[in-house]
């Protein structure tokens, strides 16, 4: 199967294996496992933030700084497609009783103006602003990236008023890769950043937020009450230090295939994309023209041997990474292009 749903899918590398097999481990919970204090010292590095804490999962890691930084019945200004307000089950109300103020941005990219129109006081009618959330790369606007300036304008104008900005920077290594600057410079304005380690940087398992020192200290106690402290997690940690220090050299191969596929798409008559957009590995692309649903593409394709899932009835998605070569994309485009042609 050629596998283009996510960059979750990928497995981990044959360094990822032995690291593993061999990690130093002790129990997490009492702050003991060597592997994963190394882990969380590097992050904190190559983040340049003061610590940082390694936890199963994104979506957990995202609730752990909205946690951090709001408190009950404040709203969260975040874009409209964002991770944090489609994709995490609601855990923006649910854990931290708080309401996502949502605004349409293009290519999911938000500025300081449109953020600072939304921002609201406690008032006899409104619930104040607690927290600004931005996504880079933005996954569901097709892994669009933050120009530098935005994110700066942006922690400007919320530091001013005493807000925090919290980075989901999943994918943040692949806006370093493609930018050709280090994630530190990146996330230096923001509060707080979680970067996943088990999305294209391809660990099995886990992602990290960094912080400030006494943030990240209450965080810990967060991750435990929901459930994420792991114990013996050196050997995910052991996986997640190879990822951090040796994929992000081979992203911009997937950028290029993710090119390669757009602009393949481009060419597939009743599909629309825009090659020039697509600055990472991930492809958003509108399918209405074909006369099809997406859901029959996805399921025409499976057959074919290729895995492209919808974004809803319209729109698919197709995530590149390291388990999926420039062949595999040339044979996935051949493989949609018939599809569609029936
Ligand atoms: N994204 C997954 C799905 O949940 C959509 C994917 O296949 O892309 N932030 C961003 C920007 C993400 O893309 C994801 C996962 C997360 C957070 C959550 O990470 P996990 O899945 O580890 O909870």
């Amino acid at each position: 199967m050629i596998d283009l749903r996510s960059d979750t899918v990928t497995k981990p590398t044959a360094a990822m294996r032995r690291a593993m097999m061999e990690a130093e481990v002790g129990d997490d919970v009492y702050g003991e496992d060597p592997t994963v204090n190394l882990v969380e010292r590097r992050a904190a590095e190559v983040t340049g933030k003061e610590a940082a804490l390694f936890v199963p999962s994104g979506t957990m890691g995202n609730t752990i700084a909205v946690k951090l930084h709001t408190t009950h019945g404040q709203e969260v200004i975040c874009d409209s497609r964002s991770h944090v307000l489609n994709y995490e089950l609601g855990m923006i109300s649910w854990f931290s009783g708080c309401v996502p103020r949502a605004i349409a941005a293009a290519d999911g990219i938000l500025t300081w103006d449109q953020v600072r129109r939304e921002i609201r006081p406690l008032g006899p009618h409104w619930a104040q602003t607690g927290l600004i959330e931005i996504e880079n790369t933005h996954n569901m606007a097709g892994g669009t990236i933050y120009p530098l300036r935005a994110i700066r304008e942006i922690c400007d104008g919320a530091h001013e008023l005493g807000l925090k900005v919290h980075m989901d920077g999943a994918r943040v290594f692949n806006a370093a890769a493609a930018m050709n600057v280090p994630v530190r410079e990146i996330v230096e304005p923001v509060d707080t950043v979680m970067f996943c380690v088990s999305k294209a940087l391809g660990a099995p398992v886990g992602s990290l937020l960094a912080g400030p020192a006494d943030a990240i200290a209450r965080g810990r106690l967060y991750r435990k009450r929901l459930g994420g402290g792991m114990r013996q997690a050196g050997v995910l940690a052991a996986a997640a230090l190879i990822a951090i220090e040796e994929t992000p050299q081979c992203l911009a191969n997937d950028h290029c295939n993710a090119r390669l596929l757009a602009e393949g798409l481009s060419r597939i008559p009743g599909i629309s994309v825009d090659p020039a957009k697509v600055m990472t590995n991930i492809v958003i692309f509108d399918v209405s023209g074909t006369g099809m649903a997406s859901a029959e593409i996805s399921a025409c394709l499976k057959q074919r041997g290729v895995l492209i899932n919808g974004i809803n009835e319209r729109q698919m998605r197709a995530v590149t990474h390291y388990d999926v070569d420039r062949a595999a994309c040339e044979q996935a485009l051949e493989e949609l292009g018939a599809c569609v042609a029936r």
